[in-house]
C-alpha cells in the first residue's frame, strides 16, 4: 500500500461510508458497470486533488474500474475525512490525505501524487495545475489534460488560458449546467447548514442570517436558511444578483451596514476580504462567521485576530474569540469551507451528477487529449442533457419527447405568428 493517511483502524467506517454514497450515486454506478467493461481509462495515470470525502471515493472507484491507476491528495487541509481515505488506502488506492493538514503538508501530498507522471490532473481549486506550473512544469509534457470542479479554480485556469499560460487543456467541470445548477445551489445550500449546525447546534428559526454573495452558492444557502426560519440578508457586488435576491425576498444591502444586525455569517463570494476588521468592531455579541468558498480568504481572520484578547476552542470547529470591546465572536472551521470542514460535503446525491461529469471529462481527455487546443474547454450541452437523463432515469422519471414535425418547427423561420 502507499500514501499516508491519519489511521487504518478507521478503515472498516470508511467502507461503509462509501457502501452508502454507492447506493446514492446510482449515475455513477451506471457508468462503472458500463465502463468497467470496456476500460476506456486503461493506461491513464490520473493524479487528484479533490476533497476526500465518501463521494469522492465513488469517483476513484469508478475511475480505477475503468481502468485508470490513480494518485489522490486532498484539495485542503480540513476537508479529509480520514476513515474514507483509510478505506481506500487499504484497498491499494495511492492516497496521502488526512484532516488537519498544515500548510506544508497539503503541498507535500499534491507532490507525492505527481511522483506517477500523471497523463491527466484532476483539481478542485487548482493547486494541483498550479504546482505543475509553477514547480514542475517538465511534467507537464506528458500531461494529455485535466479537469477543474470548482468555480474560482475555473476562473484562474481561464484567466491562464486567455494569457496563453496553460500547458495543457482544461475541461471546466464546474460549468457544467448538471454542475453547477446542481451542486452549487442544492448542495452548497444543504451542507453549509450542516456544518453550521453540527459546529454550533444553533437554533436558526428567527436568527438574522447574512450571506456574502448571492451567486449559485449563495442563492443555495440562503434559500436553505430561509426554508428553516431564518431572517436573511444577502450582500453583492454585481446588480443583477441583488436583483435576483430582492425579488426572491431577500433583503440586500451593504455588509458594512449587516455587519451591525447579522447573528450568523457566511460568506460564498469567491473573493478575498469579505469581512474585515471594521466589520469584526460592530458584530453584536455571541455572532457566528463563517465560510463556504474554496479558498479561505474571505474572512479576515488576521484582522480578526488583532481584535482578539483571548480565544479558545468552545467546540469542535467553533472557536469562540473574545474582542477587546467585550463582545464574543464565533469562527468556524478555521474560516475554510464549512460544509466540508465541519459536515460531510455535498450529499451524494449532487455529487452524482458532478462526478458523472468528471468521470466524461476523464473520457474526453483520454480520448482527445493529444488533439486538443491549451486552453479550457465547456461540458458539452449533449454531454449535460444526458447525464441529466441518466439521472431522470435512475429515479424512475419519464419526460415528453419532440416529435420530428416539433423539431423542424424549432429551427423554422417560415412560419409566422
Ligand atoms: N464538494 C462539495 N461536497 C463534496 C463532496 N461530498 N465530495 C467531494 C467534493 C465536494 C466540493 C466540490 O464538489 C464542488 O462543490 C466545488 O465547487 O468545490
Amino acid at each position: 500500500m502507499t500514501g499516508k493517511i491519519k489511521n487504518i483502524q478507521l478503515a472498516d467506517s470508511g467502507r461503509l461510508k462509501i457502501e452508502w454514497a454507492e447506493a446514492h450515486m446510482p449515475v455513477m454506478m451506471a457508468l462503472r458497470k458500463k465502463y468497467g467493461e470496456t476500460k476506456p481509462l486503461a493506461g491513464m495515470r490520473i493524479s487528484g486533488c479533490l476533497h476526500v470525502t465518501k463521494e469522492t471515493a465513488v469517483l476513484i472507484r469508478t475511475l480505477i474500474a475503468a481502468g485508470a491507476q490513480v494518485a489522490w491528495s486532498g484539495c485542503n487541509p480540513l476537508s479529509t475525512q480520514d476513515d474514507v481515505a483509510a478505506a481506500l488506502y487499504a484497498e491499494g488506492v495511492p492516497i496521502w490525505a488526512w484532516h488537519g493538514l498544515t500548510t506544508e503538508e497539503f503541498y507535500w501530498c499534491i507532490e507525492q501524487t505527481l511522483l506517477q507522471k500523471p497523463t491527466i490532473t484532476l483539481d478542485d481549486g487548482a493547486d494541483l495545475v498550479f504546482t505543475i506550473h509553477n514547480k514542475h512544469p517538465e511534467l507537464a509534457k506528458q500531461v494529455l489534460g485535466g479537469s477543474e470542479e470548482t468555480t474560482t479554480g475555473v476562473h484562474r485556469l481561464r484567466a491562464m488560458g486567455d494569457d496563453q499560460k496553460l500547458l495543457y487543456p482544461i475541461v471546466a467541470v464546474n460549468d457544467a449546467e448538471t454542475k453547477w445548477d446542481f451542486d452549487n445551489v442544492y448542495g452548497t445550500g444543504q451542507s453549509s447548514i450542516d456544518g453550521i449546525i453540527r459546529a454550533t447546534s444553533i437554533l436558526l428559526a428567527g436568527k438574522t442570517f447574512v450571506v456574502a454573495g448571492y451567486g449559485h452558492c449563495g442563492k443555495g444557502v440562503a434559500m436553505r436558511a430561509k426554508g428553516l426560519g431564518a431572517d436573511v440578508i444577502a450582500t453583492e457586488i454585481k446588480p443583477t444578483a441583488a436583483l435576483k435576491a430582492i425579488l426572491e425576498g431577500i433583503r440586500m444591502m451593504p455588509m458594512d451596514e449587516a455587519a451591525r444586525v447579522g447573528d450568523i455569517f457566511i460568506t460564498a463570494t469567491g473573493m478575498k476580504d469579505v469581512i474585515v476588521k471594521r466589520h469584526f468592531e460592530v458584530m453584536k455579541d455571541g455572532a457566528i462567521v463563517c465560510n463556504t468558498g474554496h479558498y479561505d480568504c474571505e474572512v479576515n481572520l488576521k484582522e480578526l485576530e488583532t481584535l482578539t484578547v483571548s480565544k479558545k476552542e468552545i467546540r469542535p470547529n467553533c472557536v469562540q474569540h473574545t474582542l477587546k470591546n467585550g463582545k464574543r465572536i464565533f469562527v468556524l472551521a478555521e474560516g475554510r469551507l464549512v460544509n466540508l470542514a465541519a459536515a460531510e460535503g455535498h450529499p451524494s446525491e449532487v455529487m452524482d451528477m458532478s462526478f458523472a461529469n468528471q468521470f466524461m471529462a476523464m473520457m474526453f481527455v483520454a480520448k482527445n487529449g493529444a488533439n486538443l487546443e491549451k486552453r479550457v474547454y465547456d461540458i458539452t450541452e449533449e454531454q449535460d442533457q444526458e447525464i441529466a437523463g441518466l439521472k431522470l432515469e435512475t429515479m424512475n422519471v419519464s419526460i415528453d419527447k419532440l416529435t420530428d414535425e416539433q423539431v423542424r418547427y424549432q429551427t423554422a423561420y417560415n412560419e409566422g405568428t
